[in-house]
């Protein structure tokens, strides 16, 4: 088995987008809990977000959410987050909270609600030109819960459409990410369900359109390592939104259900060529920390995420093509576990303290007293929450 040693400089740059969402106060349709501490605004989302870059290194980017991370002056927002140290990444769209969108947003049978969507995806793209953000994010709510309800074909066709419209405006350096999910809210259909109706939909756009793989957006049961694998071999895997669940579309912490999971994903990102300074694959947390500390959730989670990298990375890949191409199957299964069950956290601490970052980052952050200070400063005002 290859040994820490030989993989830490592979460890090096690695990057892991922030949700500014998950600064805020979020839940489900039964509470959203509120927290003492948390945010009022975008710019102590970002203040927060870069807490986390601080303590780990890891986190060198926020996305941002329209309209939630509304602000009059996007440079700056981009100037106020690079004092702290961090950039503005993914652009993410929101056509779920709009009346108008009761019956769908780029799918709806009527050109004018197709266009206020269009338009709303037009302003995030200006956005996008004033924060440097390359990927404008699109998931959609769009869908039916009653067979019979909803053309399936034509929305399909209007949603072509919409989706070639919006992308003739984003820039050369920039990409259209569109992002699936096999149901919620809509319990019947989906407009865009799953990998292969995003691939579609995105290898009719251009080069410049890929997909997002959302881990919590699957059928229970689904191998998504292996859409992981065919989506690389297509060249149209562009960003993952990484967390775990047990069920549905939980946003639980990711690595927190299913650690194994994300080792298998890890190492079929690594073995397709998605992980290094080549590829343009973006990771990002899409997580919401409904009753856990926000900083800390996200902290552990890019830890995680590191800690699976790690692992997938002793994969002895020479012996492991061998047992697969002798047909050894236990040997080829074993040279996969063991590297799953090397424990390398020790490795990872003393990795973090060559490079000046704390040994144990969620310790660091305990002793800091920024929890404190954020719960002792941010009283009055309006907690940022996702609805
Ligand atoms: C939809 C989703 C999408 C975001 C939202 C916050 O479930 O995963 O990525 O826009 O969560
Ligand atoms: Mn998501």
């Amino acid at each position: 088995m290859t040994d820490f040693a030989a993989i830490a400089a592979q460890l090096e740059g690695q990057a892991i987008e922030l949700p500014s969402w998950a600064f805020g106060n979020s839940g489900t349709r039964f509470k959203v809990f509120g927290t003492a501490g948390t945010p009022r605004s975008v710019e102590e989302k970002i203040a927060d977000a870069a807490t986390v870059h601080r303590f780990t290194g890891l986190a060198p980017s926020v996305a941002l959410h329209i309209p939630w991370d509304h602000v009059d002056d996007y440079e700056k927002l981009r100037a106020h987050a690079a004092d702290h140290g961090v950039a503005l990444g993914t652009i993410n769209s929101n056509t779920f909270q709009d009346d108008d969108y009761k019956f769908g947003a780029l799918t709806h049978v009527d050109p004018k609600i197709r266009q206020k969507a269009i338009d709303h995806h037009f302003a995030c793209i200006d956005v996008m030109d004033a924060t440097g953000s390359r990927d404008l994010k699109i998931w959609l709510a769009d869908g039916s819960n009653y067979a019979g309800q909803a053309d399936l074909r034509g929305r399909q066709d209007r949603l072509a459409e919409s989706l070639a419209t919006i992308y003739e405006r984003i820039g050369d350096d920039q990409r259209l990410v569109l992002e699936y999910k096999f149901f919620e809210p809509a319990f019947y259909h989906t407009d865009v369900p799953d990998w292969g109706t995003s691939y579609a939909q995105v290898a009719a756009l251009g080069d410049r359109a890929v997909v997002c793989l959302d881990t919590g957006h699957h059928a229970p049961g689904t191998n998504i390592e292996f859409i992981v694998m065919q989506l690389l071999r297509l060249g149209k895997l562009g960003s993952f939104d990484f967390n775990s669940r047990y069920y549905a579309d939980d946003d639980l912490i990711v690595g927190s259900a299913d650690p194994f999971q994300l080792f298998r994903i890890m190492f079929e990102v690594i073995r397709g060529g998605g992980y290094g300074p080549d590829s343009d694959v973006a990771f990002m947390l899409d997580q919401c920390h409904n009753v856990e500390e926000k900083i800390p959730g996200q902290i552990r989670s890019v830890l995680n995420v590191q800690e699976m990298t790690a692992r997938a990375l002793l994969v002895d890949r020479d012996a492991l093509a061998a047992a697969q191409e002798a047909g050894d199957v236990l040997g080829a299964h074993q040279v996969l576990m063991d590297a799953f069950y090397t424990d390398v956290r020790a490795d990872l601490a003393a990795w973090r303290e060559e490079r000046g970052l704390p040994a144990d980052p969620m310790r660091a952050y305990a002793e800091s007293g920024y929890q404190e200070q954020i719960e002792a400063e941010r009283v009055g005002g309006t907690q940022m929450s996702w609805t």
